[in-house]
């Protein structure tokens, strides 16, 4: 009797074929020759995950036989990306796979394009966790990631007459292959009500909470295959759906609209993804949200992944709860809750056991973006939580006066809870419960030590630590890239998948003529693969021979479009005054990516802008066609993988002290583009890592940022003081861009001038004689290569490989498992 996991199909085409059209049948209940492309691609995922899964199903029962110390990765979004070639990757299928469509007559590429990518994220924060995942499963990391199962995720967006216009982005629609729904796992979730004191015959106070209602969080699982070492780990996501029994109650009483209204109420939490990736909003449904995933989370770690005699006094010994930002914060006094109230352990003792178990990352420097949440509001919907909250506060308080005094501006400074409106500071509350509070880059966690949270590295000596960010190099080269990936293989072996520091090798590559000639075959072919997307997906005609320069990345005054937007608008104006030649411009096409929340007026003016712009420079004839600006809507990661291959120049020019890290700068970089960039984020590490001559740098350090705020920063000044600027801005401004209408982007205008918060102004001549500098340098293709190899030769330290490595030795201690 065969009770170990059913062993994968042999991966021969012969057998894949066979899998797929039982899969075609059977599971979409389909004939091949009466086939949608939607059921073969449906069917060919199902194949591929038949393959991953015996071993799925080991992991999963390996990482609960072994007891090991793992990490759950707490976060509330997840930007995956399309799953298909990734997972055929990892399981070594992508060759069979392909020649198995072929001989059933299938165009593997058709079925790619039928995926729509689960966006479940914003931008940066959320494509971190997916490419962590990817490591952690590649190093045999025993770990989970948890997250929600949002039904509609990051919005599509569109242009109407230049205009963002989101649409919700319904990716279930067709169903997704690639999850397991597990509905007899599903954990309860409690909201409202309020609590009650009963004191024992000992004298012994307990609290108790009587909640006001509940939903059912069902999880979904997905596959994370490791890449070539046959390890699957498991994201897990939370869905919400009314519980039965909330539902009948009402039902019983007859009031049948009220009984769907609850159903519909309760199913709220998990529909949509908020947009925002900067300023809070202070929702009650993202307060639900983040309570919904993280209490499920610890529920669903403690019912199912202990074993039966675990002792809770151990936990630190077994798991690490990693906490993405400030959303999964309000698991430390779940986490509380559940030993103190639930288990029946000592406050002090359950304090002790959640220090160490929880682990915090930062992934800002903008004050408006630390969460805080009012106190009404958490206390309306965790009035146990808030208790909590309020005790670890005064018991940290009272340790802090112990060791600084009765020092009341301090005292205030650091309390977990500020006043008017009072509210919880989430930060703060991960700062004292976690045990490292990391920043994502070397400058980003030097400022977060010295700027954001001082009095608390102060009083935390050894707590804070910096973990720069990587990225996946096999979704972001190997499959992105191939023509690269291929050129490295053939150069130094195929190792460098998993060890991307082997790069170092192109190093000496780079000095070969042969290899450079090509590299630069390799570059301009991926420009004609994007030169196809472009123009199948919005029709834009892409010219090869530009130089391609790219900013793709959520549309944010502090990330500076509009510094971009003035250097093409001043060459534009050189043009058209006749002050300087067409035939002497270099050749650029500038690609825009970006989405910009829906409720951030300033942003979408700038979006607004940039294709108003677009739409003159690209038909003005005197232009001779050497300006193009395109800004292909609803940039995702499906559009990534195609645009960051074909860069020849990345751009990363947020004002210095205000980019956390950065990761988009990472994939540019190892793809081989140059960066023009501030001393800003992981751009320090970059520059340092390929060295100033393959690096453009320009603008403000953050002391000089600081040192000009001080003095009192006024925009204007250096309007006047600079005429190319000033033409620049008085085009925008007379109405050029705007049929002639100067209303439409006054407000733009007057805020650069009179408030410019990011100091675009200041640092726009420092950027102009840069990009000059690029245009130089592009003048030499040969030597512009060798860079440009340069760059992808030093750049391995940013896989995301060598972070999870980092995080681990620094803050999990959690050896891989053999
Ligand atoms: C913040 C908020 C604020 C509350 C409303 C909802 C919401 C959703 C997402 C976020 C995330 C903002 C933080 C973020 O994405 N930071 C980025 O993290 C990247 C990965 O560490 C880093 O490379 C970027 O520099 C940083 O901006």
């Amino acid at each position: 009797l065969a009770l170990a996991p059913v062993a994968a199909p042999p991966a021969s085409v012969d057998g894949f074929v066979r899998e797929f059209l039982r899969n075609l049948n059977f599971e979409r209940g389909v004939a091949l020759s009466s086939s949608a492309p939607n059921d073969r691609y449906m069917a060919l995922a199902y194949t591929v995950r038949d393959y991953l899964m015996a071993r799925w199903l080991e992991d999963q029962a390996r990482q609960r036989e072994l007891q090991a110390k793992g990490v759950c990765y707490l976060s509330a979004e997840y930007l995956l990306g399309r799953q298909l070639d990734n997972n055929l990757l990892a399981a070594r299928l992508t060759e069979v796979a392909t020649e198995a469509m072929v001989a059933c007559g299938i165009d593997i590429d058709e079925l790619r394009q039928q995926e729509v990518e689960p966006g479940l994220g914003n931008g940066g924060l959320g494509r971190l966790a997916a490419c962590f995942i990817d490591s952690l499963a590649t190093m045999s990391v025993p770990s989970i990631g948890y997250g929600i199962r949002y039904e509609y995720g990051i919005f599509r967006q569109t242009f109407v007459d230049g205009q963002q216009v989101e649409q919700p982005d319904a990716w279930l629609t067709l169903g997704s292959p690639w999850e397991f729904p597990h509905p007899e796992a599903a954990q309860k979730i409690f909201f409202g009500g309020h609590t009650e004191k009963t004191t024992d015959e000992q004298g012994v106070e307990t609290t108790t909470w009587v909640p006001g209602w509940h939903v059912l969080a069902v999880p979904y699982n997905y596959m994370v295959p490791g890449y070539h070492n046959g390890r699957v780990n498991t994201l897990r996501l939370w869905r919400a759906v009314a519980s039965n029994a909330f539902d009948l109650r009402i039902f019983n009483s007859g009031d049948y609209e009220e009984a769907v209204r609850a159903q519909t109420f309760a199913e709220n939490i998990s529909k949509v993804l908020y947009p925002e990736d900067s300023t809070p909003q202070g929702k009650e449904l993202r307060l639900q949200q983040q309570y919904f995933f993280v209490a499920a989370s610890i529920a669903d770690f403690l019912d199912h992944q202990l074993s039966a005699d675990f002792d809770l006094e151990n936990l630190p010994e077994r798991v690490i709860f990693q906490l993405n930002d400030t959303h999964p914060v309000i698991a430390v006094p779940e986490f509380m809750r559940v030993l103190v109230d639930e288990r029946g352990m000592e406050w002090d003792a359950a304090w002790a056991i959640t220090q160490k178990c929880f682990a915090y990352t930062c992934h800002t420097l903008l004050p408006e973006a630390l969460e805080v949440w009012p106190v009404d509001l958490l206390g309306r919907l965790l009035p146990r939580h808030l208790e909590i909250i309020y005790r670890i506060n005064e018991e940290f308080l009272l340790e802090v006066r112990e060791r600084f005094g009765d020092d009341e501006l301090r005292i205030r400074n650091m309390s977990i809870i500020s006043e008017n409106p009072r509210s919880v500071r989430m930060a703060y509350l991960a700062t004292v419960a976690g045990a490292k509070v990391n920043g994502v880059a070397e400058l980003h966690s030097q400022l977060l030590r010295e700027k954001v949270l001082p009095d608390f590295d102060e009083f935390y000596p050894g707590k804070f630590t910096n973990v720069t960010n990587g990225v996946t190099p096999r979704r972001f080269v190997r499959l992105a890239n191939p023509g690269l990936a291929g050129l490295i293989t053939e150069a130094l072996g195929a190792g460098w998948t998993v060890d991307l520091e082997r790069l170092r090798g192109l190093e000496a590559f780079a000095e070969d003529p042969e290899f450079r000639v090509k590299f630069a075959e390799v570059k301009r072919a991926n420009k004609r693969i994007l030169s196809d997307v472009l123009r199948e997906r919005d029709g834009f005609v892409l010219n090869e021979d530009h130089l391609l320069d790219v900013m793709v990345k959520r549309l944010h005054e502090y990330k500076r479009q509009m510094l971009k937007l003035l250097h093409i608008v001043t060459e534009y104006e050189g043009i058209v005054s006749g002050r300087v030649e067409a035939s002497s411009v270099q050749p650029r096409t500038f690609i825009f990516g970006a989405k910009a929340a829906p409720g951030y007026a300033m942003a979408k003016r700038i979006i607004h802008l940039i294709n108003a712009v677009g739409s003159v420079v690209n038909d003005d004839p005197r232009v001779e066609g050497r300006l193009k600006v395109l800004f292909p809507p609803n940039y995702n990661v499906t559009l990534a993988e195609r645009v960051i291959p074909a860069a020849d120049l990345s751009e990363q020019i947020s004002l210095a002290g205000k980019e956390a890290s950065g990761t988009g700068n990472m994939k540019f970089a190892l793809n081989g583009a140059l960066t023009i960039g501030t001393d800003d984020g992981a751009n320090v590490e970059i520059r340092e890592l390929v060295g100033d001559d393959n690096f453009f740098l320009f603008g403000m350090t953050e002391p000089e940022v600081e040192a000009l705020w001080a003095k009192g920063y006024k925009p204007a000044e250096f309007y006047q003081a600079d005429s190319g600027l000033r033409r620049a801005i008085d085009l925008i401004a007379s109405g050029a861009f705007s049929d002639g209408d100067r209303s439409v982007f006054e407000p733009v205008v007057s805020n650069l001038l009179y408030d410019d918060r990011f100091m675009v102004l200041a640092d726009y001549s420092s950027y102009i004689a840069e990009q000059a500098k690029v245009d130089a340098a592009y003048g030499d293709q040969d030597a512009w290569t060798r860079a440009s190899i340069l760059n992808v030769a030093r750049t391995g330290f940013f896989s995301s490989d060598r972070s999870i490595r980092d995080y681990i030795d620094r803050i999990w201690h959690t050896p891989p498992i053999l």
